[in-house]
């Protein structure tokens, strides 16, 4: 087969004992990480959010079509639109759409249709993936892998904003497609999903729940 230009890979190994330590403090730092519902209206430096993006577009992806666009709304009014649009939605999942089993299995997390951080977090970030890229000669890409490479790009994003000291909260509306139309995002383009992202509020809370334990997410062969 034949391939492109290949250049070194640029690769540090770690002794053993760093190794046991730069994951042990990923993890320590990581397990801190708790979705927030919360948040306070402090600025965000908006350097942040560009290097947190940065570090998300460097994901592994399929054909390194890189089949992803974050779209980075901190205008009020756009905020307040997108809240609106997202409400809707949401009184119609928790009046109508959702079957009681879903009901009940979200109660402990005490989530309802009121949105009011969408308003208040200084950032929202919408997620889309692409189905095609569309090239400059006006032709079109076909992607490959996209729910997997968008998915994985996300929570590299969510990573590099926790590791930024930044709350963030993975909010997903649904349907979605108000966003391409408030963001004029063409339909070539699916909204994946919407990160709130700030500081918490003084004071915040969050459900008092635990993330299972290795031997239960885990089997060795
Ligand atoms: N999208 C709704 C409902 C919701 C669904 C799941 I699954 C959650 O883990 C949390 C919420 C909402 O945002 O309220």
């Amino acid at each position: 087969m034949s391939h492109g230009p290949q250049i070194p890979l640029s690769f540090t190994e770690q002794t053993p004992d760093a190794m046991r330590q730069s994951v042990q403090a990923f993890y320590d730092q990581l397990r801190q990480r708790r979705s927030v519902r919360d948040f306070s209206d402090r600025p965000v430096d908006r350097e942040i959010i560009d290097t947190a993006i940065r570090a998300a577009g460097t994901a592994p992806n399929g054909a390194n079509h890189q089949p992803w666009h974050f779209a980075v709304i901190s205008s009020p009014k756009m905020k307040h639109q997108i809240r609106e649009a997202a409400e809707e939605e949401e009184r119609a999942f928790y009046n109508e759409r959702a079957p009681e089993e879903w009901l009940d299995a979200l109660a402990p997390l005490g989530t309802n249709d009121q949105k009011p951080f969408l308003e208040i977090a200084p950032y929202l970030i919408a997620i889309f993936s692409k189905r095609h890229t569309l090239e400059e000669d006006g032709g079109k890409k076909k992607n490959y892998y996209i729910n997997e490479s968008v998915g994985i790009a996300t929570g590299m994003l969510i990573t590099a904003l926790h590791m930024s000291g930044l709350a963030t909260l993975t909010h997903t509306p649904s349907p979605m497609g108000f966003l391409n139309k408030a963001l004029g995002r063409s339909n070539n383009e699916r909204a994946f999903l919407l990160l709130v992202v700030g500081y918490p509020a003084e004071g915040a809370t969050v459900p008092d729940i635990t993330k299972l334990p290795l031997e239960d997410i885990t089997s060795y062969h």
